[in-house]
């Protein structure tokens, strides 16, 4: 039973006055006396203006244009010192309140320093164009810890650090809306991973799975040129030395309606149109390859090219990709023939047959290709796309479908074929990268999944997609507000309590039993006679009294996102939750004498053949059984996030500073509600006000005691460690001595370890000196 979270909720921080900082008192601003201030626009923006002179209640000020304006002392917000302009961590602002915040950060974008630190955050803005940070003398930099501003780079150091030091399994969890910047930022993070573990050659292979994995999981949508369609969880694994030993990724959820239709201007997978780009005539020839729009499913978006990308070029890269994790030639083959296969099923057409609307596919050069793709007779697929096999009583009957019917079961075939696809690609690439028997090392995962969506109108995928972002929001506040507060309460220290906007009862809309989203859309699925009409008014019916639901007009609903309102329109909720494919599919591909669709075939049965612990769908008893979309990708969100669980995790939230994904454009409003809904500013006021770094008194004096130039005279690691503040004169304010561990505030840890390792150097050094001595 999910029951409701306990802790105290806070007012949405929106609602709130500006900040503690917030320049209302006009005494304080007398005696402050400050030059500078951040006044609002009636565009809603802030502008840094000067104070001319005050009086009472009111200033003059001048604006940048220069025109000079008399305004109340309450539209101002105090601004920071210059000194603290472009600051590397939010933490240092004497002032944070949003203007400065949103200025820090956009000082520091002008200049390309595009990563700031909130507190233990990263903050990652997408410059939308090539940065000169990366590479190999940075990766050598931030190694040798001789560059400090934050990065990537940086915060994965530390990762690695920490899973040497601590013994504990780490996570980099990566976040934001689309387009934010995800991928590249997970993808420079297994970069520098490489570049530490490395020299095994497995490296150069898991940063190959990108390319792969992004060819036929990413497609152009409007948001995001390169948007990831499913959700992925890499996890490197590595050896005790802290070499990579191996690697193993988690897909999740597809979104394979993408396959049979996209919306105008957004284009389906890469991979097809690489492939029609990029084949070469032998190819061409074998698979009956045409241009990209000459199939239907491609073109009904009329969109084939995204500026700046040459597919043919990106096919001849994804194939070497392909080679580099081991996926043999043959085998390639094979995927090329499925993508083209698929491309045909789209062209394949229907004639009605008689005056009840039943159909028949039209023999033509789609049907024959498609049939020598998948290695079955035009007759086999002619009957499976067009007939349904019924059980009466002991009796198995055929019914001709009708026209809508066969169509819908082309289709389904279609997504199911790439689906398959992709699922067989990530398993054979999990072999290549496997460590076998080797598990005896820590691991570091990585977290990239679809970004927080919302479109003019959105479907079941954005349902899926958005609830994904809210379970790991959720994850986001555990660990940086409720744990660490709860920490502080059972150790018994003294602390600021930081109140934070709780997404829980957005998670419980959707997770409640029975009357839950997720619940409801899966009752309503099982009914044979429901439809999105009947699905929308039940929902409205059960949860009209939920503060995160509207019910809206006709088949829509909204929900109110930790990132915002969306709608949602039912239209085909029910269709792609039950997601069924004909059994008649599931036989033809068994039959096929190409090896690919017959392992799908398998791997079908397989899927509905397991217990079903979930809602049966038995409509019309010839579909197969399995559990439905939702309840699915609810129970592989549960797995991961008991696996994040088990993991020291690292945050990176990235920012879209604009919406026409361009360079040098920053949208102050867009930056600020993506600050606001990630929490950004509370995290920094929580590890101000917090102690953020931790550590058993055992193991502080084990660590830190050697170093002691006095002995003490209790040797318990209270004692100990008490001593080993004072002689390194940690001043009261940086540290609290809980029950059972030493609290510290941010940086503090970080001059003992230095200290340490100098002198463990030292230590080696000295024992060094001697053996070549005795020698
Ligand atoms: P996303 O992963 O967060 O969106 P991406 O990582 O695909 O976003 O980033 C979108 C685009 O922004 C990339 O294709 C690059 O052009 C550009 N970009 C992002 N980060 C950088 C960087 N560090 N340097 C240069 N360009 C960058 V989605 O997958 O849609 O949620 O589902
Ligand atoms: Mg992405």
């Amino acid at each position: 039973e999910e029951g409701v979270d306990p802790v105290a909720l806070s007012l949405p921080s929106s609602s709130k006055p500006h900040d503690d900082n917030t320049w209302g008192d006009t005494s304080s601003y007398a005696r402050n006396k400050k030059i500078q201030s951040f006044f609002k626009l009636p565009n809603g923006e802030w502008e840094l203006v000067k104070i001319l002179s005050y009086s009472g209640s009111e200033s003059l000020i001048s604006l940048n244009e220069g025109k000079a304006l008399k305004v109340k002392n309450d539209c101002l917000v105090q601004s920071n010192p210059v000194i603290l302009d472009g600051v590397d961590d939010l933490m240092q602002l004497s002032f944070l309140n949003e203007p400065a915040v949103l200025y820090n950060l956009q000082y520091r974008y002008n200049q390309d320093m595009i990563y700031t630190k909130a507190g233990p955050v990263l903050v990652a803005i997408n410059p939308f164009k090539k940065v000169p940070l990366y590479g190999d003398d940075y990766i050598e930099g931030y190694r040798r810890k001789s560059i400090e501003s934050p990065h990537v780079y940086a915060i994965t150091d530390t990762a690695m650090g920490e899973m040497v030091r601590d013994e504990v399994n780490q996570s980099i969890i990566i976040s934001g809306e689309s387009g934010a910047g995800k991928t590249e930022t997970a993808k420079i993070a297994m970069q520098y991973l490489a570049a530490l573990g490395g020299g095994g050659g497995i490296e150069y292979e898991i940063l190959k799975t990108n390319p792969v994995l992004e060819a036929f999981g990413n497609a152009k949508t409007s948001r995001n040129n390169n948007s990831s369609r499913f959700g992925k969880l890499i996890e490197i694994q590595f050896s005790e030395t802290g070499r990579i030993y191996g690697a193993k990724i988690q897909t999740f959820l597809l979104e394979k309606s993408r396959v049979v239709q996209c919306a105008e201007g957004e284009r389906s997978y890469h991979v097809f149109y690489q492939l029609c780009a990029g084949a070469d005539h032998d190819l061409r020839e074998k698979l009956n390859l045409r241009n990209a729009g000459e199939y239907k499913y491609l073109r009904q978006s009329s969109c084939f090219s995204i500026s700046g990308v040459d597919d043919a070029e990106q096919f001849g890269i994804l194939t070497e990709a392909l080679d580099v994790v081991h996926i043999t030639k043959e085998d390639q083959e094979s995927v090329f023939a499925m993508l083209a296969a698929v491309l045909w099923l789209g062209n394949i057409l229907f004639t009605v047959i008689d005056n009840e609307n039943h159909a028949e596919v039209v023999e033509d050069e789609s049907l024959t290709t498609v049939a020598k793709l998948l290695g079955c007779s035009s007759d086999q697929l002619n009957r499976a796309l067009s007939t349904r096999k019924m059980r009466v009583g002991n009796d198995t009957i055929v019914q001709k479908l009708k026209i809508s019917q066969a169509s819908d079961s082309r289709d389904a075939l279609a997504k199911s074929i790439y689906a398959c696809l992709f699922d067989w690609l990530v398993e054979q690439i999990n072999k290549s990268l496997s460590a076998g028997k080797r598990r005896t090392g820590r691991s570091i995962s990585i977290l990239d999944i679809y970004g927080f969506e919302s479109f003019d109108r959105n479907s079941f995928e954005q349902f899926c997609i958005n609830y994904a972002n809210e379970r790991l929001q959720h994850h986001f506040n555990r660990h940086m507000f409720k744990l660490e507060q709860e920490e502080y309460i059972q150790d018994g220290i003294d602390w600021a309590r930081v109140d934070f906007e709780d997404n829980q009862d957005c998670l419980n809309l959707f997770e409640k039993k029975p009357l839950g989203l997720l619940s409801l859309l899966d009752e309503e699925s099982t009914f044979p006679n429901a439809n999105d009409v009947t699905f929308a008014n039940k929902l409205k019916e059960h949860l009209h009294s939920k503060s995160c639901f509207h019910g809206g007009r006709g088949k829509d609903f909204t929900v109110n996102h930790y990132a915002g309102e969306v709608s949602y329109d039912t239209t085909g909720f029910l269709e792609k939750n039950r997601d069924l494919l004909h059994l008649e599919s599931i036989e033809l591909l068994s039959e096929c004498s190409c090896s690919l669709p017959q392992i799908f075939a398998t791997s079908m049965l397989t899927q509905s053949e397991k217990p079903v612990t979930g809602p049966l769908f038995k409509a019309g008893g010839a579909e197969s059984q399995k559990l439905s979309v939702a309840t699915k990708f609810k129970g592989q969100l549960f797995q991961l996030m008991q696996r994040l669980e088990n993991t020291t995790p690292h945050f990176i939230r990235c920012i879209k500073p604009n919406s026409l994904q361009s360079p040098g454009v920053y949208e102050q409003g867009l930056v600020l509600q993506q600050l606001r809904c990630c929490g950004v500013l509370e995290v920094v006021r929580i590890s101000r006000s917090g102690f953020p770094t931790k550590m058993s008194h055992q193991k502080f004096a084990r660590r830190y005691g050697f170093l002691l130039l006095e002995s003490v005279a209790s040797q318990d690691p209270l004692s100990v460690s008490v001593a080993i503040l004072h002689q390194f004169n940690i001043l009261p304010e940086m540290y609290q001595v809980g029950y059972t561990k030493l609290f510290f505030r941010t940086g503090q840890i970080g001059l003992l370890e230095n200290t340490r390792n100098r002198t463990l150097r030292g230590i080696l050094r000295v024992q060094s000196c001697f053996r070549s001595h005795q020698v």
